[in-house]
Order: C-alpha cells, then sequence, then structure tokens
C-alpha cells in the first residue's frame, strides 16, 4: 500500500505541481540480502547467500520428482542505513507480504511478528535505530517459516505454499505528525462513496491522524478530489488540535456534481488528495492519495450484477500468483502483465483466490476497469480452535482495510470449499459443522461492519445439499459455486441443471460460478476429446459449453474460470506433474485455445484468430499421396469465416458458438493458412509446418523419415523443442505401421479415459509414458530398406512406490489402489533378441520411464517387426520410435 501510495503521490504531484514537502520518505529496500536456508543454532557459523526480494526459497524443489517441498524455516539479514536527520521521524519497516509467520528482528532486538502468508504488515523499529552517527548501520534479520501450522489458514490446498520474503519490503520515515500507520497496514484514510448516481457522487474522506511529538499540534487536514485530468473538483479543510501522542480520527465530506462513472468500458479514476498540513507555517507534514473510482453495483438473485444502474454479466478468471521457475516471488511488471492479459481477453472480472495479491493486482485493475473478489485463504477445512478464528479474522481485517480503497473491488470473499474435507463422522462431524458454520458468521458479520458497502461470499464446491444444511448458502450475500461437472464429474449437462436447480429452489440468493475447468497440456491434441485426456480440444469443448449455458441465464451473475494460468500445486501428479493445467494460459502465459474462444465471446470490437496456435507443428498419415486432411477452428465473433490455404480457398463456415470449423487438406511442409471474417474485414494468418506419412511407408512421393508412436493412446503428442510429433496408435496394416494384439490400458478408479494420471519419474514426457497397450504381441512398420534407429519406452503404471495414485478428484475420492504384478517378457527386432526379460525384477520400476533404442538394417522389402513374447504378467509397450538413418 505504502509503495502504491508513493506512486500515486508522484502522478499526482505531476499533475498538480505541488510541492513535496516534508511529507513521507518511502524507500523500497528490495536489494542484496543474505539468506539462510534454515534455522540459525546460536553461536554456529552460518553460510549466507545474496539474493533480492522478492524471493522464495521453492523456486526449484516443486518441481523435481521427490515429493514434496521445503516447508520450515528460512533467515534474511540486510543492513539499513539510516541517516541521524531521521531522528525525530516515525520510522517503519513495511512488508507487502512474507509466507507465513514472519519475526523481524532490528539490532538484534524482536520489533514486530506477523502470522499469515498473504497480507501487508509493518512494524515501527523506532526504538530499536542507532542512529547515533550521521549514517548509522542498522542490521535487521527477519525469520520466515512457511511449516505447516494448525492455527494458520490454508491448512491444505491444491497450490503451493512457497516460503519467503516474496513481496517488496519497504523502509518508511514519516513526520511525527502523520496518517495512522499502526492500522492493519492500511493507507490509514478510508475512502467511501456512500451515494452515486448520474446527478452527483457524495464522498467521505474518513481516517485518524496520529501526533507522536511531545508538543500539542495546531494541524489542517485538507481533501481535495482531482479529476484524471488533474483538475480540482472538490476541496475540505478541517482543523485539528492534537494533544502530544495524541491520535484524532477525521472525516470529511465531498460531493462531485455529475460525476465521470468508473465502469469497465471505461475506468474513469478520480483521486482524492489528503494533507496534513501545520496550521500556522502551512507546512505539509503527511500526504497521501487514494484512488476514486465513482460507481454503484448491485447482485440480484433474478437480475445478476447490475453497475451504474444497468446488468452486466461478469466474466472473468480466477489467478493464482506464481510463475514458471519463479515460485511466486514475481516482480510487479509480471503481476501487471495477467491483468493485461485478462482485460485483453475481454473480461471484466478477476476472483482474486485463495488468498490477497501483490498491490500491482488491484492498482492494475483500478486503470483498467476489472472487478475483483478478494479472499483469505481459508480451503477445505478449519481447525477448531480460538487461535484459527483469531487469525481468520485478522487476516479478513487487514485484507478489507488494505483493499479499501480499491474502486476495483466488489466482494470480500472467504472459505473456499471449507466443506470438502470433513474430518470427522457422526456427531462430532455435526459439532464440526457448526464450528464452521459460526467461524463463517463471524468472518461475515466483521466483513460488513467494516465495509457495508461491499458484497461477502463464499465459494462452495458443487455438494449443494451439504452446503444448505450446514447453512453456508444462507450466511453471505452471495454463494459462489465451484462446479466441475465434465470434469471430475461425467456429463457437462451437470452444469446447467445444478445452476437451474440452485436458483429455482434459492429465487432469493444471487450468485456467482467461482470456479469451472479442465485441464489441458499445450502439448496434447486430440480429434475425439474426452473428459481426463487433458487436450486443448477438450479444454475448450468444455468451455464453449459453459459460456454458452452462462449466457442464457441472466440469474447467472458472472463467473470466473479456473484459472487464468497454469500455477504450481506441488503435490499433483498428472500429464503435467506439480502444475495444474487447468489454466487458459501456460505458466508462461502462453495464450491456449481455450483463450481465444473467450476473445471471440467477450470482445467487441471484430475478431477473428485461427486456433491450433500450439498446434503449428502437425503430422499424420496421407491416403492420397499428397496431403492429409485435419480439423482447424477458427474463432470468430463474425457471423461466418473463409479460410484460405496457400493461396486458394477452402470455403467459407457460419460461426456456430464464436467458432468456425474446417477440415484443412494440408500438404507436407509448409501450409499457409488466411482466415478472413466477412462481417467486418478482419483477418488472421497462422503457418503450419506438416510432416506427413505416407500410408503405405515405402511411397516414394512422401519418402519415409520417421515415426513417433504413443501407445494405448488417441491424441498427438506435440514436441516443439524436438520438433516431432507423437501420433495416436492404430492397428497394423500391410504395407503401414501399427501394434498387433493387446488392449489399451484403461484408467481404473471410474474414469473413462486411458492411461493414469501418476507422474513419470525421470521424464519431462508423462502424456507419453502415461498410456500404453497391455498384451501386446508385436509392432510394425512395413519401412523401406535402410538402417534405422528404433526407440522403445516403458513405464510401469500398474504399481506406484507408496500403493496409491496422487488423484487430486474433487468428484470422486475413492482411492484406486492397485497391486504390483510382477512381468517379464523378451522383445525382438526382426527376430533378433534385442531385450532379455525386461520387467519387473530388472529395468521396469514402478511409475519410471525406461527406454531403451537399438539400430536395425531393414533389407529384403522386410520392414521391421517388434516382437513381445510374454514370460510372466503381460507384455507392454508405451511408445515406439522409428528413424531412418540411411
Ligand atoms: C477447486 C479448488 C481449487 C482447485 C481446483 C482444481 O475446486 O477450489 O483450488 O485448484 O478445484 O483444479 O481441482
Amino acid at each position: 500500500m505504502y509503495k502504491y501510495t508513493i506512486r500515486a503521490i508522484i502522478i499526482c504531484l505531476f499533475f498538480c505541481g505541488q510541492i513535496f514537502a516534508q511529507g513521507r520518505i518511502v524507500q523500497s529496500v528490495n536489494s542484496n540480502w543474505n539468506f539462510h536456508k534454515g534455522d540459525i543454532a546460536a553461536g554456529a557459523k552460518t553460510d549466507w547467500e545474496k539474493v533480492s526480494l522478492p524471493h522464495s526459497w521453492n523456486t526449484a524443489d516443486v518441481y523435481d520428482d521427490t515429493p514434496g517441498y521445503y516447508r520450515g524455516i528460512g533467515w534474511y539479514k540486510k543492513t539499513l542505513y539510516i541517516p541521524a536527520a531521521w531522528k525525530n521521524k516515525s520510522i517503519y519497516l513495511y512488508f507487502e507480504g512474507a509466507n507465513q509467520i514472519t519475526e523481524v528482528f532490528v539490532n538484534g532486538k524482536p520489533a514486530g511478528k506477523h502470522i499469515g502468508g498473504y497480507t501487508a504488515f509493518s512494524f515501527s523499529i523506532n526504538q530499536y535505530l542507532n542512529l547515533s552517527d550521521s549514517l548509522s548501520a542498522n542490521e535487521v534479520t527477519v525469520k520466515v517459516d512457511n511449516s505447516h501450522n494448525a492455527d494458520i489458514p490454508p491448512l491444505s490446498a491444491d497450490f503451493t505454499f512457497y516460503g519467503g520474503i516474496y513481496r517488496d519490503v519497504y523502509l518508511v520515515a514519516a513526520n511525527p505528525v502523520h496518517f495512522d500507520m499502526d492500522d492493519h497496514a492500511s493507507a490509514g484514510i478510508r475512502v467511501k462513496t456512500p451515494v452515486v448516481d448520474n446527478a452527483k457522487a457524495s464522498v467521505s474522506i474518513g481516517g485518524s491522524i496520529c501526533n507522536t511529538s511531545a508538543q500539542k499540534q495546531n494541524l489542517k487536514v485538507v481533501s481535495e478530489v482531482i479529476d484524471a485530468e488533474g483538475k480540482i473538483i472538490n476541496k475540505t479543510e478541517q482543523k485539528l488540535i492534537i494533544n502530544a501522542s495524541g491520535k484524532q480520527a477525521f472525516d470529511q465530506q465531498q460531493t462531485v456534481p455529475q460525476p465521470h462513472l468508473w465502469s469497465p468500458e471505461d475506468p474513469y479514476l478520480y483521486h482524492v488528495v489528503t494533507r496534513i498540513t501545520d496550521a500556522k507555517t502551512g507546512e505539509t507534514l503527511d500526504e497521501q492519495s487514494n484512488p476514486l473510482g465513482l460507481r454503484w453495483f448491485s447482485f440480484d438473485a433474478d437480475k445478476g450484477f447490475m453497475l451504474n444502474g444497468k446488468p452486466v454479466k461478469l466474466m472473468g478468471a480466477n489467478r493464482h500468483q506464481d510463475y514458471k521457475d519463479m515460485a511466486n516471488a514475481l516482480p510487479n511488471a509480471l503481476h501487471e502483465r495477467d491483468m493485461h492479459l485478462l482485460k485483453d481477453m475481454g473480461a471484466n472480472f478477476i476472483r482474486i483466490a485463495h488468498y490477497p495479491q501483490d498491490p500491482a493486482v488491484l492498482e492494475a485493475c483500478d486503470r483498467l476497469g476489472i472487478l475483483a473478489s478478494v479472499e483469505i485463504p481459508i480451503v477445505n477445512s478449519i481447525t477448531e480452535s480460538a487461535g484459527f478464528t483469531q487469525n481468520c479474522l485478522n487476516m479478513q481485517t487487514e485484507m478489507i482495510r488494505q483493499n479499501f480503497n480499491h474502486p476495483a473491488v466488489i466482494i470480500w470473499t472467504y472459505m473456499n470449499e471449507v466443506l470438502l474435507r470433513p474430518q470427522f463422522q457422526g456427531d462430532r462431524q455435526k459439532t464440526y459443522f457448526a464450528n464452521v458454520a459460526k467461524l463463517a458468521k463471524s468472518i461475515d458479520s466483521l466483513s460488513r461492519a467494516e465495509d457495508p458497502a461491499r458484497y461477502t461470499m463464499i465459494p462452495c464446491h458443487g455438494a449443494y445439499a451439504l452446503y444448505n444444511s450446514v447453512g453456508l448458502t444462507r450466511i453471505p450475500q452471495i454463494v459462489g459455486w465451484n462446479l466441475y461437472n465434465g470434469w471430475y464429474s461425467a456429463g457437462l449437462n451437470g452444469f446447467e441443471e445444478f445452476m437451474d436447480k440452485f436458483h429455482k429452489e434459492n429465487p432469493k440468493t444471487p450468485f456467482i460460478i467461482t470456479e469451472y475447468g479442465a485441464d489441458a497440456d499445450s502439448r496434447s491434441h486430440s480429434m475425439k476429446p474426452e473428459r481426463f485426456d487433458k487436450s486443448i480440444e477438450y479444454e475448450v469443448m468444455y468451455h464453449a459449453h459453459y459460456i454458452k449455458q452462462m449466457m442464457q441465464r441472466p440469474f447467472v451473475a458472472g463467473a470466473a474460470i479456473w484459472n487464468l494460468v497454469d500455477f504450481n500445486s506441488e503435490g499433483r501428479a498428472e500429464s503435467t506433474p506439480h502444475v495444474n493445467s487447468k489454466g487458459i494460459t501456460t505458466e508462461t502465459r502462453d495464450p491456449k485455445e481455450t483463450y481465444f474462444l473467450y476473445q471471440a465471446n467477450l470482445l467487441t470490437s471484430p475478431y477473428i484468430k485461427i486456433g491450433g496456435n500450439q498446434w503449428k507443428l502437425r503430422s499424420g498419415m496421407s491416403t492420397d499421396g499428397a496431403t492429409c486432411t485435419q480439423p482447424l477452428t477458427v474463432f470468430s465473433n463474425q457471423p461466418s469465416v473463409t479460410l484460405w490455404l496457400n493461396g486458394k480457398t477452402l470455403g467459407s463456415a457460419n460461426v456456430v458458438d464464436h467458432m468456425a470449423v474446417f477440415n484443412v487438406p494440408f500438404i507436407n511442409g509448409i501450409n499457409k493458412l488466411r482466415a478472413i471474417g466477412t462481417g467486418v474485414n478482419t483477418s488472421d494468418d497462422q503457418v503450419v509446418d506438416f510432416k506427413l506419412l505416407p500410408t503405405q511407408l515405402n511411397d516414394t512421393r512422401i519418402p519415409f523419415t520417421e515415426l513417433n508412436v504413443s501407445l494405448g493412446d488417441t491424441r498427438y503428442f506435440v514436441d516443439d523443442k524436438l520438433q516431432q510429433v507423437w501420433l495416436p496408435e492404430q492397428a497394423y496394416t500391410k504395407g503401414g505401421w501399427g501394434y498387433v494384439g493387446g488392449e489399451p490400458l484403461k484408467s481404473g478408479g471410474g474414469r473413462t479415459s486411458m492411461g493414469s494420471d501418476k507422474d513419470i519419474f525421470g521424464t519431462g514426457y508423462d502424456p507419453v509414458y502415461e498410456t500404453q497397450r497391455l498384451g501386446i504381441e508385436a509392432f510394425k512398420a512395413d519401412v523401406p530398406d535402410g538402417k534405422y534407429e528404433v526407440t522403445l519406452h516403458f513405464a510401469e503404471l500398474q504399481a506406484k512406490s507408496n500403493g496409491e495414485l496422487l488423484v487430486y478428484n474433487l468428484g470422486n475420492d475413492a482411492k484406486q489402489t492397485a497391486t504390483v504384478k510382477s512381468r517379464a517378457f523378451d522383445v525382438s527386432v526382426n527376430g533378433q533378441s534385442f531385450i532379455n526379460a525386461l520387467g519387473s525384477a530388472n529395468y521396469l520400476e514402478p511409475q519410471m520411464a525406461y527406454s531403451t533404442s537399438t539400430v536395425v538394417v531393414a533389407k529384403g522389402g522386410q520392414g521391421i517387426t517388434i516382437g513381445f513374447k510374454p514370460l510372466s504378467g503381460q507384455t507392454i509397450l508405451n511408445a515406439a520410435q522409428i528413424k531412418k538413418i540411411y
């Protein structure tokens, strides 16, 4: 907040031409800290590593194959140089956030302790400082601990609890007379807009002023409302006398006639500059600038959300705060970049979940016109302890006070899916549920008392009857539903059935779809998308269904996609281990096709985009010796689209649900695509590199080069780095390639799709290793004569080292148990022995990738036959590669 304030003050001074007299001094102190991972025993020699903030100690260990990540203590140390001229100032250390218990020491003396990883805190440090020299060195040490603690939310959650000082830290020196700096690290000033309509807005500016000096002070508080052009619209002055060491509240009212309203289309910002001056000399003692957006809003159970008197469907996304290889220690520019991603998608809403994030996020929302819900991280369950309750209430207070002045915020949220992991049974469970409801009521009343102008919300998982019976659907003003029909539970239609049922049975309760999403690995593609296949195409299908259903129902106030970004969740397995891939952009923010689907739905300017941006390297079989026809989707808000391939038109297609699907006859090599919207003249271009494979492998029109096949799989796997495409399996036919015998491994645990969702160790190619053909007799490829490298890939999927599958499955908590079955089989190539008795007793360790290659000369038109002979148990093959050398 202080960083925000100083930035805003600078902007304001620029516009207003005022003089920044003796206001606050704010310095970021992010550079050159010393860091030690682990605790420091008294007297022990300590190794320090140089780091800069923001910093987390979990950047790397959340991606490796070893389960878990470091949750413990880390120490930071830095020397601050404080001028003697600050002697009479109020000096504070301000932390935007550190996860999750932070203890600060100044010159070895404890200066403060903060609990909670996602809100800001600040400590007064005057009494611990040495100011004897003109510039005195003062040592600050900070102990941070991200260990599990039953009194601190979150207790468990589907994201990584990175440790460290992962946000900015500031040193602040204020005059003895200043706006309150001890109010939960808030600005010390609250800007409210009790009445806003088209004719006028009333603005109230209130807060407290502290006088830490030994003299009584004669002061003036001046507030100015300044428009975006820098013009002062209104000014109020109030005289105050504050006794020595006293504190006094102030409250000022202003009116803005014919306000320029704030909205997503026009996020017009005024500023309120509030100044404390010495009544006699006119000297500025402290100054703050806060954003002011004039808007009014309400939620209605039938009409949904209304902004400035008009219905507005809230459409947007949830957002986690991490980035690939950076943990959650992001520079502000990356936080801001995500808000631009959201805005460019056409979104007007963000659920900042599951915890308050960097101040840069809400600052960007204010500027860009993104309405926001912010929440504290109570996730899955609570602890029935006084400590836990206190920490929750404290976090909610900090969140509200620190973010109060952002016009973007419309909802204060708490308790995500809190009934997901009830730990007890029977009567004990009833008591637990009663305690959850009691805590919810306390947080709700606190929020309403702190801020009657915003709404409260609890996001629940689909167990409607349970949340109703516990009372959680009646405590907040809005209910959030996290719905995954068609993902964790089968059947996309369950989504609309749920919404209709809830609305019918609760006609007075507004609701938001606070989560919905499907995992998608940007490398996996399918022409037969199915649940759990993690293909980009299933994600598109899923979201298209949800968007349509929500848009048809005005009573659905809004929706937030789970998630804007792929994010780290260390305990997850699946195709991108440690990463929840429900993002509509990757961990490095490359848009998946689904992002374009939203742009086509939400943007009002003419829009056209050729899909398959992550499938520009394709491969497939040619039936005619020249082309391979594959589908391609164009996303648009135009009525129809014409597609051109290498300068020739492929005709037009109507845009249905913002998509036009074409069957494109790709040629070998470069394919230049151009899509043109037929409404307004908009176009998009894409180049696809296609690797055509002949149906008959000895077809001289398309000379054979390589074949990569993922067995037991119906998807294509694209490896942009190695420039390889893995094809789905097929049965062998004469002259071609494919498997002989066996069947694909089916997922267990009620899942219908193929393969396993385990993390396969020792590889980044998990989707390729997660599927396999069981009982395979042979893999054949009737390649032309020549010298080939044959590589075979295996993974033992039937057993996991600790016996259970790692599935974060909201719909089905039944654990899959798998027994270790021993297997052994011989592998031959063209009749020649290749691997003897391959199996559990030797190379095939559970969940480990194993590959081996050999060289074979195919001659006399015999092609290549890889034979599998069972000795015990079933044979397996996960993937095969055949590469022509000469
Ligand atoms: C949920 C949780 C969220 C998870 C998500 C998922 O319902 O609220 O934290 O990440 O599902 O992907 O399973």
